[in-house]
């Protein structure tokens, strides 16, 4: 059994949602961030002691976003395109989403909203916001002649760039100027399967 180790309120709500997408059988354990997460047990499974961690029979699995491509892929088309070039999409999207998009939500929820007052510094809040326009213009582009990333299909290249931007969308980020993304962001993120698994964050 495809089990997901980490409580809703960690990235581990993404790849919730892909099973939720998916719809294959599969087991959530509420790891907690700390000492839980460094536990032998959850090291076996994650080794840098983060959330989340995934077991499906002789595979353990860590890193969010590749998780979700291995899900995915147990589900098939369209949920994972086939081999050819909308899977080639699907990495390319994945990558942006981990190396140009979500460093810098990260960095603008934290400075922005959820560091102590303290320790939050506005120059790192409005850096990270510059840095989002200027990705949130690319995905704006990408969205002028689609409804979903690739084209047609609601794919996993959705679950994981929606999955991440979830945070811009729960913290009200300004996507006045992004319309298509702000549709789009919505549209993802108000699915079933997505609500069911923001429940376990939210409620
Ligand atoms: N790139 C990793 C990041 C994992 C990560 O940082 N998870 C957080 C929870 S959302 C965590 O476990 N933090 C605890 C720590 O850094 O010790 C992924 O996407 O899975």
């Amino acid at each position: 059994m495809l089990t997901i180790h980490g409580v809703g309120r960690s990235r581990a709500f993404r790849c919730i949602w892909t099973a939720e997408e998916a719809g294959i059988p599969y087991e959530h354990v509420p790891t907690r961030v700390g000492p839980e997460a460094k536990a032998p047990a959850h090291l076996a499974i994650n080794p840098n002691g983060k959330l989340p961690g995934m077991t499906d029979g002789a595979l353990n699995l860590f890193e969010s976003l590749a998780i979700n491509l291995h899900i995915a892929g147990k589900a098939g088309a369209p949920l994972m395109p086939e081999a050819g070039d909308d899977a080639a999409r699907t990495l390319q999207w994945t990558l942006w989403t981990a190396t140009e998009a979500e460093p810098h939500a990260m960095a603008w929820r934290n400075h922005a909203v959820s560091l102590p007052a303290a320790e939050r510094d506005p120059a790192v809040a409005e850096a990270a916001k510059a840095a989002l326009h200027q990705r949130l213009g690319v995905l704006e582009a990408q969205l002028a002649d689609r409804p979903w990333l690739l084209g047609r299909d609601f794919t996993v290249a959705d679950c994981n760039l929606a999955g991440v931007l979830y945070v811009l969308w729960f913290n009200r980020f300004d996507l006045g100027a992004f319309p298509r993304v702000a549709a789009w962001l919505e549209a993802c993120l108000t699915r079933p399967a997505a609500l069911k698994a923001r429940r376990l964050r939210e409620d």
